[in-house]
């Protein structure tokens, strides 16, 4: 399906542990540098609402418990604030907003991963991102080994969605791969195991094409 392709809107997408928070401070780095206004947000969150439900949708007592679609439904409702309270106005003030995921990680998670109807996801995600969607979505490839050998370096308990089967990740992994396939206008796929900084400036690049008037 098809979504608006919003200017100044870009987005990066890819399983936990794929490197999509290190490349967005890059990225607003870069472009800051270069005298763009950057708002950065995170997903679930970026609007106070939307960090509420994110707390509902990560917390570990709900696995198990957490309907497929009463989680749908929560990612979208968090999308639905974020959009309305911080995208569109800062874009309408000219900022460029860069989001770590948006709704292609709904497809990916709920659609692929879960296995809910793709066409219910999309139909959703139709309503929720009526008004804007982002021009560029920047995908970062990782399996569900690497990405599991990443996040195991990591303190903290994992949270609900982390603690999911590896098949659950392989499913969402080639999910992505599905979408960056579908949508080679607006997709850009990158290999998340190759250095940072080399990774940084292949999005840098496919970004500033975008930004040239
Ligand atoms: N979810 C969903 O199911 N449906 C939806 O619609 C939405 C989300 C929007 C949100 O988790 C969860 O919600 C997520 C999907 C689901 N769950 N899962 N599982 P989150 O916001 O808490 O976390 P995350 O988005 O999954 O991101 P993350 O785990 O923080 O990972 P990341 O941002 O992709 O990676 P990172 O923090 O930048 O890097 C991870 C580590 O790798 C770190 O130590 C880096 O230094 C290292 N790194 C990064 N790049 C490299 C390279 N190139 N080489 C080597 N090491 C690297």
């Amino acid at each position: 399906m098809k979504f608006p392709s919003t200017r100044n809107f870009f987005c990066l997408e890819g399983i936990d542990g794929s490197g999509k928070t290190t490349q967005l401070e890059l990225l607003a780095n870069a472009l800051e540098e270069k005298g763009y206004k950057v708002v950065k947000l995170r997903e679930p969150g970026g609007a106070v609402i939307s960090e509420h439900v994110r707390s509902i949708l990560l917390n570990p007592a709900f696995k198990g418990i957490m309907d497929d679609s009463t989680e749908l439904l929560l990612y979208n409702a968090a999308r639905a604030q974020v959009i309305a309270e911080i995208i569109l106005p800062a874009l309408e003030n000219g900022n460029i907003v860069l989001a770590d995921r948006f709704a292609y990680s709904t497809l990916a998670y709920q659609g692929y991963g879960r296995g809910l109807s793709l066409k219910k996801v999309n139909e959703l995600t139709a309503i929720t991102c009526e008004k804007c969607f982002p021009e560029l979505t920047l995908i970062l490839d990782i399996n569900a080994k690497q990405s599991k050998i990443r996040r195991s370096h990591r303190d903290e308990t994992p949270d609900r969605l982390e603690s999911e089967a590896d098949l659950f990740f392989d499913k969402v992994s080639e999910g992505y791969k599905q979408i960056a396939k579908e949508n080679p206008d607006t997709v850009c796929i990158f290999d998340a195991m190759l250095e940072k900084e080399t990774i940084h400036q292949k999005i840098l690049e496919a970004v500033l094409l975008r930004l040239k008037p």
